[in-house]
């Protein structure tokens, strides 16, 4: 299509006219940005249609992740510099007069999830590409993605976000795909021919449209496909209210997570994870039956993963398709779907693991309620038959109980494979949380360490340090991340280690001038900055953070001689729309950046700044300008975290707990080159299960805590009267859940060891370089080969061109 800048310049110009009717000099930022993404979508379908076509007839098994989140994020450049056209595009457009970092301003963020998990997905998706691996992901085309989050007088402001209302230049709208998905009605059973057959009558069909987006691998022809479903009306059934079908059906994937705290959104939710599972499972089967295969082989030919317990259904479905469809027997249909699909599990906090009333499940999806109580039926059978007697062990592993459905459960009887997603959070669902189905079923039970695109979290987000690695070790770091560790020659070498510093710091001017924008703050780029972006949990413990903030800023006033060195605080975090703590801790960050930032006694010493609307690709130029990385949950309660191994891979030091990936961090690094603080995990799930923790304890005692939670409420803060009641509550009344006043000695003491290590500039750098070194292991390459490996056995595959 082009070859070089000329060739480019040509296209792109003809392009452009050809699809806006507009001259060059005419058309504006937006025709411009979307003449470039269709050009680029252009660019890549051969690839894509030689990918799907040689997977069909010569590639081996495919694996298909089942996500209700991708976390996209922007796909300009990435695609660009995947593709390997980014300089002659640059250059291109610059001929034109056109900045491409203004185009990319112009997308707006595929924010298709919450946080972690769904970033997580997204970051797989990266890596299957570039490895050649043949893995597409099955996701809900949302119209509207994660909201947009403005601050107005320090409260969160949810807006709805409208990724679509230019439409979306990556995707392509496949209608023939389209398949049709059954709700409510009635199942019928049978005889025929001497077997008893079921048919689901008088169902309410909505029809499933799948959009299909390339997803391009790094300097490769493996162009892999992830597939995102909407949900249209179907034939418009007899005798109904038109309009309120419509709007029933659309609104099915209209928005991400719809509230679940009454009936009507939990059941919009289960129709979400019905309409991917059964929309994806269709999809799969009718490709598979293309390549003239027996569904009897399927497991050998497809794997299907269930990002943790949304596509659970995926278990019922897979057997009422091999049994109701394909006429399968149970014992058969059951051997299949075990052997095919393999389950994560992301979180162990018991208020996200899902279980549905069985009154709200049933109903809205008879048969695979049926099915369901079969696999029930049939497990505690077999549990009967291990523990005969033990009715206790029975009633607490059973599928169904108390009038719900468990989602965890299902997926872990119905899959292969169970992983968790750093070791010690395995651990922790082996020893205690899933320790009865681990007795059960032992081998199923391994550990993925999470992995991070290090393409998108530092080749392209970090131009200036990946090209530093490259003139220091050569490029093949990009392709095999054991090469970082090659950096470790240049820890005494001050050249070297100047250039890291000369980059941290001009990563840093960048962030100040976007805070300066954003935020209306100035901050000293010579200052340490100290940032906490992640979800807004009580487990992820922002509140430490502040009320230390808070001590240091009651000590700098009390005490002239106490001159800690210049902090900004950095924060970045959305708050779920309806968890009033998670809202309460925002407005607390907000006022006390208020107060700090306008208080000329500690200004120039300390800034704190709240970051409006984190998403993707505000990370993007938050992780590069980090010195430290506030990773400091409860421990035991995250299960790895990925932003930790963003920032170790863009040079920040962790300040953190032993919990979740911090743990690997910590065995990599060498605790030298970590500020570890904080209870232990074992000793929080201890003072849990035993008791032990007095909270009250700690204020008595701890004079600075007394002064900080009392600040709360005492009206230290002007027209505060009464917002921090419950975060005071917590703390006190509620005996400290996540144990914040029992750790914040610690952490004051961490930081001031922050603050001691950070003055000897040479030695920072050099924990620094020790960080990026040991970073490789966290690529989400080597996490996506464990998993193509040792779970889904699919082999890389080399598409012919
Ligand atoms: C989500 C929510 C949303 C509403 C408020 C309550 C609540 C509680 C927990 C969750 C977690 C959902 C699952 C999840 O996102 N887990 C994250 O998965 C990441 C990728 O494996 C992992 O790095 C994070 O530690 C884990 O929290």
């Amino acid at each position: 299509m082009f070859s070089n800048t000329k060739e480019f310049k040509i296209a792109y110009l003809k392009k452009l006219e050809m699809t806006f009717g507009t001259s060059f000099d005419e058309s504006t930022k937006r025709e411009q940005f979307q003449t470039l993404g269709a050009m680029i979508r252009e660019y890549v379908s051969s690839e894509w249609i030689r990918t799907n076509e040689q997977y069909r007839t010569v590639g081996g098994k495919q694996v298909y992740y089942l996500s209700i989140e991708f976390l996209l994020g922007r796909l300009l450049r990435h695609n660009l510099m995947n593709l390997g056209i980014e300089s002659v595009v640059t250059e291109g457009l610059q001929e034109l007069g056109i900045d491409l970092g203004d185009l990319e301003e112009i997308e707006a963020d595929a924010a298709l999830g919450n946080g972690g998990l769904g970033r997580l997905a997204a970051c797989f998706l990266d890596s299957l590409a570039s490895m050649n691996l043949p893995g597409h992901g099955c996701g809900i085309r949302y119209k509207h993605g994660l909201f947009e989050q403005k601050i107005v007088d320090g409260y969160q402001v949810e807006l709805p976000e409208q990724w679509l209302r230019h439409g979306h230049v990556w995707e392509v709208r496949k209608t023939d795909d389209s398949v049709e998905v059954p709700f409510w009605g009635k199942v019928e059973s049978y005889q025929e021919n001497g077997k008893l057959v079921f048919r689901h009558l008088h169902a309410e069909t909505v029809t499933a449209i799948p959009y299909d987006l390339p997803v391009i691998g790094y300097n490769t022809s493996t162009v892999n496909t992830l597939r995102l479903w909407s949900a249209e009306p179907s034939r418009f059934p007899a005798n109904i209210d038109i309009l309120k079908y419509k709007k029933e059906t659309e609104s099915i994937s209209e928005l991400l997570y719809p509230d679940d705290t009454h009936d009507e959104g939990k059941i919009l939710r289960l129709k979400q994870q019905y309409l991917l599972v059964a929309a994806s499972l269709q999809s799969i089967v009718r490709s598979y039956k293309k390549q003239n295969r027996s569904l009897i082989h399927l497991h050998e030919h497809v794997g299907i993963h269930i990002n943790d317990t949304h596509p659970a259904i995926a278990v019922p479905e897979l057997m009422r398709i091999l049994m109701d469809e394909e006429g399968l027997g149970w014992q058969e249909a059951w051997s299949i779907t075990v052997n095919t699909l393999s389950y994560t599990n992301h979180t162990t906090l018991s208020e996200a693991l899902e279980k549905w009333p069985v009154r709200i499940f049933q109903p809205l999806l008879p048969r695979i309620f049926m099915i369901i109580e079969e696999i029930n039926e049939r497990f505690c059978q077999e549990l009967w038959e291990k523990f005969p007697g033990d009715w206790g062990r029975i009633e607490r592993m059973a599928l169904i109980a108390h009038g719900e459905v468990r989602m965890a459960p299902l997926a872990i009887v119905g899959s292969h494979s169970v992983n968790g997603v750093a070791r010690l959070h395995t651990e922790i669902l082996m020893e205690r949380e899933m320790n009865d189905y681990y007795q059960v079923f032992p081998d199923r039970f391994n550990n993925k360490t999470n992995g991070i695109t290090h393409r998108r979290w530092l080749l392209k987000a970090n131009p200036n340090l990946a090209n530093l690695i490259t003139d220091s070790i050569g490029p093949e770091w990009i392709n095999d991340t054991t090469q970082f560790e090659k950096l470790l020659h240049f820890k005494k070498d001050s050249v070297f280690l100047e250039r890291l510093g000369d980059i941290k710091k001009a990563n840093k001017e960048k962030l100040a001038k976007i805070i300066y924008e954003k935020a209306g703050v100035s901050v000293d780029t010579s200052s340490i900055f100290d940032v906490q972006v992640k979800r807004l949990h009580a487990y992820k413990r922002q509140l430490l953070n502040v009320l230390h903030i808070m001590y240091l800023y009651n000590r700098m006033k009390s005490d002239s001689s106490f001159q800690p060195y210049p902090r900004t605080f950095i924060f970045g975090a959305k708050a779920s729309p309806g968890y009033y703590f998670a809202k309460k801790v925002i407005k607390l960050i907000n006022t006390v950046a208020d107060k700090v930032n306008h208080d000329s006694h500690v200004n120039d010493k300390m800034k704190v700044v709240f970051l409006e609307n984190y998403r993707v690709s505000l990370a993007e130029d938050i992780f590069p300008a980090a010195d430290i990385s506030e990773q400091i949950s409860t421990a035991s309660k995250e299960a790895s975290g990925t932003g930790n191994m963003k920032f170790m891979m863009n040079g920040a030091l962790t300040l953190g707990t032993l919990d979740g990936a911090n743990v690997e961090i910590n065995e990599l690094v060498g605790e030298e080159n970590i500020f570890l603080f904080g209870l232990r995990a074992q000793e929080v799930l201890n003072f849990q299960k035993n008791g032990g923790y007095n909270s009250r304890e700690y204020y008595h005692y701890d004079q600075r805590i007394r002064e900080v939670t009392e600040q709360l409420v005492n009206g230290f803060f002007p027209d505060t009267d009464g917002e921090f009641t419950a975060i005071y509550d917590s703390l006190l009344d509620h005996n400290d859940q996540y144990f914040v006043l029992r750790d914040f000695a610690s952490y004051v003491a961490i930081q001031e060891k922050v603050n001691m290590a950070y003055q000897d500039q040479s030695m920072w750098l050099e924990k620094s370089l020790i960080n990026i070194a040991k970073s490789g292991f966290f690529s989400s390459d080597r996490t996506i080969n464990e998993y193509a490996n040792q779970i889904w056995n699919i082999k890389p595959f080399k598409v012919n061109n």
